[in-house]
């Protein structure tokens, strides 16, 4: 226990990143969204009025931002979403047109050439994946609006297609959850890991990211991945993935799950399978993002370790916003610092401060 405790120092020592911490509470909670084309595409929502007169312009005090969000398939999408709306409010000088992609990438691209033709300030892209991009990224480019990457990374052939990219380092990310399932299982004299890996969605670099930190570690150390499928991010995916890999493989330890609701999920489902899991259970649990439910389960004995995914980035993407607005430069890549958490911490009183 101690050597985990140790090591989880230096990971989170080594976890870089250039962006200020958190905060939550940018604001009032109403969203100044003007009725526009873009809002009855693809499950777009949250219009309000705007009584500003320079709508659709660079000109003026209010700046119109379309934020383009992948779906509300997990606890970590909805604090996102909640972050950018609490964030880009009219009572904070902006206009938000909230576009929910519901998990379609050509909702987004629909979205994008909507907020184009509304001549939006900003184009903010939370991308579903990460190819697929270049075409219409050329033409918010050519139509002269700045595009911040938020959350997750695109994948395109030149990189003045978008301002700057603010998220997670996914790799980093899979790869502390790697070290810390090593010395965990060292601790604990497990020297055989057969491991149900249960993905996200596939393209998506959260899924990306995570999978090749696992790939990698158990190439390294010898560890079988025993099954490998995608629990869609969500918690009931990820106990019909659970249950259907604890029927064809008896010999399953560990459960590397790549957010905390596919976990919730496979928790019910190995417990339904008369299983048991957490530390003093037959199955090691790890996931991803940290969020609030994820302390109850650690609380309760069922998830062993999640590794920190910050969804707070209304704050960040704001920001970046100010300062391009001030004519300054801003860095191309904004990985944002992460930490984790296991049931040797004081989880009562982490929870007890947690913002999401
Ligand atoms: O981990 C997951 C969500 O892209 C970082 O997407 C995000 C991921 C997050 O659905 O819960």
């Amino acid at each position: 226990m101690l050597l985990v405790a140790c090591m989880g120092l230096s990971l989170v020592a080594c976890g870089g990143g250039s962006n200020t911490p958190a905060s939550n509470d940018g604001g009032t909670t109403e969203e100044g969204n003007e009725g526009a084309q873009a809002s009855d595409e693809g499950g777009s929502d949250e219009n309000a009025s705007n009584e500003g007169s320079d709508e659709g312009g660079s000109s003026g005090d209010v700046i119109t931002v379309g934020f383009s969000q992948v779906g509300a398939e997990s606890d970590w999408r909805t604090a996102n979403s909640e972050s950018m709306k609490s964030t880009f409010s009219e009572a904070n000088g902006y206009k938000l047109i909230f576009d929910d992609a519901q998990q379609k990438q050509e909702n987004q691209l629909t979205a994008i050439r909507n907020f184009i033709n509304q001549e939006v300030d900003y184009i903010v892209l939370a991308p579903t994946t990460e190819t697929g991009w270049d075409t219409v990224l050329q033409e918010a480019k050519d139509a002269g609006i700045p595009v911040i990457i938020v959350d997750r990374m695109v994948d395109v052939s030149d990189d003045t297609l978008y301002n700057c990219y603010v998220g997670g380092n996914f790799k980093l990310e899979g790869q502390k959850a790697c070290e810390w399932l090593k010395a965990y299982a060292d601790a604990k004299g497990i020297t055989e890991l057969n491991i149900a890996h249960i993905q996200g969605n596939i393209g998506a670099s959260a899924q990306i990211g995570r999978t090749e930190g696992l790939e990698e570690a158990a190439e390294k150390y010898g560890w079988n991945i025993v099954a490998q499928q995608s629990g869609e991010f969500t918690q009931a995916k990820g106990q019909e993935v659970m249950e259907s890999m604890l029927k064809s493989n008896d010999n399953i330890n560990v459960v590397y799950c790549e957010n905390d609701n596919e976990a919730f999920g496979a928790i019910d489902a190995i417990k339904a399978a008369g299983k048991t899991c957490g530390p003093e259970g037959d199955i090691i649990v790890v996931s991803f993002d940290s969020v609030k439910a994820a302390f109850e389960s650690m609380i309760a004995g069922d998830l062993n370790a999640t590794f920190e995914c910050n969804p707070l980035h209304g704050p960040r993407v704001a920001e970046i916003i100010q300062k391009l607005e001030a004519g300054e430069a801003v860095d191309k890549i904004q990985y944002v610092d992460e930490a984790y958490f296991d049931t040797s911490m004081d989880l009562e009183s982490i929870l007890a401060e947690r913002a999401y």
